[in-house]
């Protein structure tokens, strides 16, 4: 392979992959892509908020946090049983991970039993599972690895550098201490960030220094363009150049090729050349599904439609996903896309 996988990645070298030109910027991305993957799969995920609103953080950009009126309803800690009904719900429509999100600042002693039961039960249908919490001990993480816990999605958001303008509540190194954490419980660790909230080229590049120069590429990057959500200090942000989105994720392919870019938040208004576009520049996973935590995301459907028009298939993943109930569920999942493409609703 000729391109290795580096953890030395200098602020001169990324400014300048950042600086290229897009033509060429795509192409080296793309190139990288094929070295590592197959170019026409896709990993999907499903997300369920299993703990919604009241958080004590600031992230400037969050509708759950508790410091900004979003108008967000507020929810307890979802009962096991109702997160298990969810996932099997996923399964249905063919994601092969499902990720749980809490609006915690960190979880608490008394949450723990909890959340290991919806890691051990999602696990038991076969699913890939995900938790994002907030901030992990090693005890704790280590208590989500004997659950059967596969990923950890904690992001550094943005670079040190911009990082005090949008959260105050909680330092970058409290960030990358979760992360080493999790790490040393063993967990696959998912971090990315979020693009689009006032940040210069430079930060997106501080970004991916930072998790590229991690000991271990994170398995999964996740790249979340901004929702402006209403009552958030971030809400009336300038629009972002959609291309400056694409050369995120053309850059974390370069740097992490080996790991799962994922095109994350703010698919609601992105366009299907630009999904097109965003899958050639080397992203090959995404939430699937009407929800995100608590803002709207495309329709399965719509994906499904979409990935069969390009030749995209949903990424098979290791010996759960090779059980043929599954299969077939994703099968029919893809037909009944393809099907939808020819036949409308005559009585609607
Ligand atoms: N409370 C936990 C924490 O922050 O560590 C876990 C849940 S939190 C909602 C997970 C991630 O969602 C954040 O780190 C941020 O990257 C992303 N996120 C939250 N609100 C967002 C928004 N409005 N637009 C894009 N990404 C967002
Ligand atoms: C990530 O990087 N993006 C997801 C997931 N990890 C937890 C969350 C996106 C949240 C978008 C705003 C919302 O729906 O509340
Ligand atoms: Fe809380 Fe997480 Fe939202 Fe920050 S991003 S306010 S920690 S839920």
């Amino acid at each position: 392979m000729s391109s290795p996988i580096r953890h030395d990645w200098t602020p001169s070298e990324v400014n300048a992959l950042f600086a290229l030109p897009f033509n060429d910027l795509l192409f080296k991305a793309h190139s990288v892509h094929r070295e590592y993957f197959d170019p026409n799969a896709v990993q999907v995920s499903t997300l369920l908020s299993i703990k919604t609103g009241a958080c004590p953080e600031d992230c400037k950009y969050c509708p759950q946090s508790n410091r900004y009126d979003t108008g967000l309803e507020q929810e307890k800690l979802m009962e096991v049983e109702k997160v298990l009904a969810e996932a099997r719900a996923a399964k249905a429509t063919g994601a092969s991970r499902f990720c749980m999100g809490a609006a915690w600042r960190s979880p608490k002693k008394k949450d723990m039993p909890y959340v290991t039961a919806m890691v051990k039960g999602v696990k038991e249908m076969g699913l890939e599972t995900c938790m994002t919490l907030g901030m992990l001990t090693e005890e704790q993480s280590q208590e989500l690895a004997e659950a059967g816990l596969d990923y950890y999605n904690h992001n550094l958001d943005t670079s040190p550098e911009y990082y005090g303008e949008i959260i105050t509540t909680r330092t970058y190194q409290d960030r990358l201490t979760t992360l080493s954490n999790v790490r040393k419980a063993g967990l696959k660790v998912c971090s990315g960030g979020i693009v689009g909230m006032g940040e210069k080229a430079s930060d997106r590049a501080g970004l991916l220094i930072q998790l590229a120069n991690l000991p271990e590429h994170p398995e999964s990057v996740p790249i979340n363009m901004l929702v402006r959500v209403e009552g958030t200090p971030l809400a009336d942000e300038a629009d972002l150049d959609p291309f400056d989105f694409i050369r995120t994720l053309a850059v974390a392919r370069i740097m992490m090729p080996a790991s799962h870019v994922r095109l994350s938040a703010g698919r609601e208004e992105m366009n299907e050349q630009m999904h097109a576009l965003a899958y050639f520049a080397g992203a090959n996973s995404i939430f699937y599904g009407e929800k995100l935590l608590t803002t709207p995301n495309p329709e399965a459907n719509k994906d499904l439609k979409l990935f069969e028009r390009l030749g995209i298939k949903p990424e098979e993943r290791g010996v759960e996903h090779s059980d043929e109930d599954e299969q077939a569920v994703l099968q029919a999942s893809l037909q009944q896309a393809q099907n939808d493409r020819f036949f409308y609703d005559a009585t609607a």
